[in-house]
């Protein structure tokens, strides 16, 4: 049994994948997101299941407060701009120091092959690790009534693998290139924010798919769970420099602790 499903994606020879290869970079540049349903071979996800499961009392719960940039509100702005709109993000962490050595969440982060692939897609030379040791993989847990607000990542890009859905919400949506670089577009931001928008798009994310986010300049969020069934999915922490750590108040708020 293989960890990835080799027969659609064969990641430990991309030359096979050549053609196949262009299309997901130009889909991930498009649209900043890739799925890749089927991506993880069945046993793999069934055992990932079954991890979540028997961790999932360990997960830290915590509620934050803030504005989609994910940085301070200005007192001196307006109400209704973008820097100061707040939402709540309620939600379950389980750290990487929390996953066993075995685990098959630490075997699918070490895969040299999946490193490679997912840097051919983004279209960088190199995945490095995140030097942390609760972020380098994290499973996310929500649970009823947990949500996750809207937001860009701090990071360049996002490798995640669904694990379980919820029965009801719990869905991922986004609006693409809602930010640039160069321009915050805190007018758009707020007016989503405010009104919403057609352009919000809902994405499909079924249990072992591999999902590639580009989410610093995409708009995302996680609707509020409904129902009792919980969802779970498998944050990796790849970076795409050498030495990236994260910070100690990062980490407290995140998991509760910093070491
Ligand atoms: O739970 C998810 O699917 C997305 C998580 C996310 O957006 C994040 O951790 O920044
Ligand atoms: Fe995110």
């Amino acid at each position: 049994m293989e960890i990835f499903n080799s027969q659609q994606y064969p990641v430990h020879d991309l030359t096979k994948m050549y053609g196949q290869l262009d299309t997901l970079k130009k889909q991930y540049d498009d649209d900043g997101v890739v799925v890749l349903k089927d991506f993880l071979g069945s046993e793999y996800l069934e055992s990932l299941i079954n991890e979540s499961r028997a961790l999932a009392n360990q997960a830290y719960f915590n509620t934050v407060s803030g504005n989609p940039y994910l940085c301070e509100s200005d007192p001196n702005l307006p109400g209704d701009h973008a820097l100061n709109h707040k939402e709540s993000t309620t939600l379950g962490v389980i750290a990487g120091d929390q996953l066993p050595e075995s685990s098959v969440s630490r075997q699918i982060y070490r895969s040299q092959a999946l490193r490679d692939f997912v840097a051919s897609i983004i279209g960088i030379p190199k995945i490095f690790d995140y030097q942390c040791k609760l972020g380098f993989i994290n499973i996310a847990r929500m649970v009823k009534d947990n949500y996750l607000r809207w937001h860009f990542d701090l990071s360049d890009f996002v490798v995640s693998i669904p694990i379980q859905s919820a029965s009801k919400g719990g869905v991922y949506q986004y609006i693409h290139n809602l930010k640039s670089d160069n321009d915050p577009n805190y007018d758009g931001v707020s007016k989503v924010l405010t009104h919403g928008s057609p352009q919000i798009k809902s994405l499909q994310t079924p249990p072992g798919s591999l999902i590639l986010f580009q989410g610093k300049h995409t708009m995302h969020r996680v609707t509020k769970v409904e129902g009792d069934v919980d969802r779970y999915v498998l944050l990796l922490g790849f970076a795409s420099k050498d030495h990236v750590k994260g910070s100690d108040y990062l980490r407290q708020i995140r998991y509760g602790r910093t070491k």
